[in-house]
């Protein structure tokens, strides 16, 4: 007998033919290739319906137990962004004049990265996400979640890809500690900061580091 509260519905997705799969593939994997992170943003103003958009796409993504362990807080607000960028900018020139090692800095170094975090008043929007650890239910009983990080991970990931593919740049953001995000955005206790993603669009003088992405055999084995 199985459990009653697991009450399947049907799933009949159309079948689509290899030859239209395989060329959605090409054309997606060109798409990603496009995808570069981004320190530069124009101040052209980004529609807040894009952003709803893009996090209903990532609150689709899998998740442990299906707790959807995740919360976004989108700020256009100039004042708010201002005051996250000067609270990152404090802990970053903390991280890179004292706490980062050195092979940390050697790492970073092709990057151009350093604590000036101007991309957080440039962008339109600045995205701050949150883990959730645990659900309260108007009861007061816990509701745990499972897998936190992977899930919110995944989460991000579609929203990064969302995002691109309607032509925004993002740059995957994180201070270290973020723990002055809770208060700023307003978030209770059983939450945990997990990233800031800047959204806009890149500026005209836009410039990127040219890195080169590893080749399918680098990073993938097929048997
Ligand atoms: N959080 C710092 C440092 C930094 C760390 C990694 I790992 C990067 O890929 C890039 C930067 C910063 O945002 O500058």
């Amino acid at each position: 007998m199985s459990d009653p509260r697991f009450r399947p519905v049907p799933y009949r997705p159309a079948r689509v033919p290899p030859d239209e799969s395989a060329r959605r593939l090409r054309e997606d994997y060109e798409l990603a290739c496009a995808r570069r992170t981004v320190r530069h943003f124009a101040p052209d103003p980004v529609p807040r319906e894009a952003i709803e958009d893009a996090i209903r796409i990532a609150g689709t993504a899998p998740s442990g137990a299906h707790r959807q362990p995740w919360f976004f807080v989108a700020i256009s607000e100039p004042e708010t962004k201002a005051r996250l960028r000067e609270a990152a900018e404090r802990e970053e020139r903390e991280f890179y004049e004292r706490r980062a090692t050195p092979e940390w800095l050697e790492a970073l170094a092709p990057l151009g990265t350093d604590f000036v975090k101007s991309h957080l008043t440039d962008a339109p929007w600045v995205i701050v996400v949150f883990r959730r650890d645990f659900e309260e239910l108007p009861d007061g009983t816990r509701l745990k979640g499972y897998y936190l990080s992977e899930s919110v991970g995944i989460a991000v990931g579609f929203l990064i890809a969302a995002l691109h593919r309607a032509g925004l740049a993002t740059l995957t953001h994180t201070p270290a500690p973020m723990t002055f995000l809770r208060q700023l955005c307003g978030r209770p206790a059983n939450e945990k900061p997990f990233l800031i993603l800047p959204v806009g669009y890149p500026s005209e003088d836009c410039v990127v580091p040219d890195l080169a992405r590893k080749r399918l055999d680098e990073i993938a084995v097929l048997r």
